[in-house]
């Protein structure tokens, strides 16, 4: 108060001499030193939003793996499987979308690769869905049940408190944040599964929801085509979080970074709306706190990969780092306090530890987990019409221009029904063909953003 006051008498004090046009010299001296502090101010700030500006590569780093039809019976004989799983969590009264969504994928992709499923529940399973799945799995199917362990609330946990925090998040109207199974659920997703016994042979991972469904013919082999272009993690569809189920969690993923000397990569500031606030009020904020803010007075953009879909190395999530991130996570109280989602929680990992180019959008792959979709369109020539095991082709959308899909069945003409600001903004890194500014401006965002090579592969 005591600095405010003076402060508020001197601008007074400009503003009247400046209104009666008699200007002493010491107010031209005080107006100077105002214009000098608020034009440095103004560089300062500039210059740290500069300072978060994704440089761009060389040349694009992540192309689609395939832009046609190609034939999925030879793909599959030519080299043997990956040491690959899907892994579906579900529940015994999800019986039919879980059935839907495994007869799609075998449609789609696992009649001719047969990989292995593993089916997961927090209950034992009832032997009409096991009848029912293993009979719509070409490959072979596995039925596990977690333990109590892996499917309920951290050690030292004060229950009770924890299910006041979730009715509490209930009575806000949270999305899903009252429902105590959906928190165990993205704690599990979040940092348990990767460790289950059962998963512990597999090195990848492609994750299944029951009701998903896939809309276009994947006639290549998604794990090997991870393996051979060295990628760590696939995604279909970007977006962004609901701000109100994690304010604090960019804070506690920052506080980890920032004390474990990580480094902020481009792939990390990809993920961060840089402050336009002077420095000591920026600090200040980032002192004070505050939703999705941290230490340096930054917001987290919002954007994650929605991880109902996920390819991904599972010894990534089996690493030092991410296991001590999930451990540091955890024990904040996050995953009940808040509702904490393990899409967030390893998008932010995935941007704090990989390079730009072992991150895979999957933009040739048709998908959709109800209300969004991505549907790559048919790829004109692509379609090879006289390939027996695609089967009958008049069902198909029709082919259109640029479009890298095969034998898609599109829900609409749109490529996606989901904003592409969340993908472009993520993928930058590894965007050579980034959006101008003006398309930007218009909402124009690129369904890919790296088109339409497909570099051969080694
Ligand atoms: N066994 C079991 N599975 C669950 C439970 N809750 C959720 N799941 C599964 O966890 C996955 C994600 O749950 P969803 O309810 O689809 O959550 P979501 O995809 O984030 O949200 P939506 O957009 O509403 O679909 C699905 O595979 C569910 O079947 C549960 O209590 N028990
Ligand atoms: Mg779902």
């Amino acid at each position: 108060m005591a600095l405010v006051a003076p402060i508020l008498r001197s601008t007074l004090q400009i503003f009247r001499q400046l209104r009666s046009g008699r200007i002493s010299r010491r107010t031209a001296a005080r107006l100077r030193i105002f214009f000098i502090l608020a034009i440095a101010c103004a560089l300062e700030a500039l210059l740290h939003v500069r300072s978060n500006a994704i440089p761009r590569p060389p040349h694009d780093l992540d192309a689609p793996f395939s832009t046609t039809c190609q034939d999925p019976v030879r793909n599959a004989a030519a080299n043997p499987r990956e040491n690959a799983t899907f892994v579906m969590l579900t529940r015994n009264n999800e019986l039919k979308p879980a059935l839907q969504a495994i007869e799609n994928i075998e449609r789609q992709f696992n009649q001719w690769f047969h990989y292995h499923v593993l089916f997961l529940n927090n209950e034992a399973w009832d032997p009409e869905f096991v009848r029912a799945l293993k009979t719509a799995v070409s490959g072979e199917a596995t039925f596990e049940v977690l333990s109590e362990e892996e499917w309920s609330f951290p050690p030292q946990t004060n229950v009770e408190d924890a299910r006041a925090k979730i009715k509490e998040q209930g009575d806000r109207g949270i999305y899903k944040g009252g429902l105590e199974s959906y928190h165990h659920m993205c704690r599990f997703y979040s940092g348990n599964f990767y460790a289950l016994e059962a998963l512990k042979k597999y090195r990848w991972y492609w994750r299944l929801e029951p009701g998903v469904e896939y809309t276009c013919a994947i006639t290549y082999d998604p794990f090997l085509e991870m393996a051979r272009r060295e990628k760590v993690y696939g995604f279909v569809v970007a977006l962004w979080e609901v701000p109100e189920t994690c304010p604090g969690l960019f804070r506690a993923v920052d506080d980890f970074r920032a004390a474990k000397k990580i480094p902020e990569t481009p792939m990390w500031r990809a993920m961060i709306n840089p402050s336009w606030m002077p420095w000591p009020i920026r600090r200040l904020r980032g002192w004070l706190g505050g939703e999705h803010r941290n230490r340096n007075g930054d917001t987290w953009n919002l954007c994650h990969y929605w991880s109902n879909f996920e390819i991904a190395d599972l010894d990534f999530f089996r690493g030092n780092t991410y296991q001590e991130l999930f451990r540091h996570l955890d024990r904040s109280g996050g995953f009940y306090d808040e509702r904490w989602g393990d899409a967030s929680v390893h998008a932010l990992a995935v941007h704090m530890l990989l390079g730009p180019d072992q991150v895979h959008h999957f933009a040739d792959i048709g998908y959709w987990h109800e209300p969004f979709f991505q549907c790559p369109g048919n790829a004109p020539g692509g379609q090879q019409l006289d390939l027996a095991a695609l089967g009958d082709n008049s069902r198909s959308s029709p082919e259109s221009e640029g479009a890298i899909g095969c034998r898609c069945q599109c829900p609409d003409d749109r490529r996606r029904n989901n904003r592409g600001i969340c993908l472009n903004t993520m993928q930058a890194p590894a965007a050579f063909h980034r959006p101008s500014f003006v398309q930007k401006w218009r909402g124009q965002y690129p369904y890919t953003i790296n088109m339409p090579t497909v570099r051969p592969v080694p």
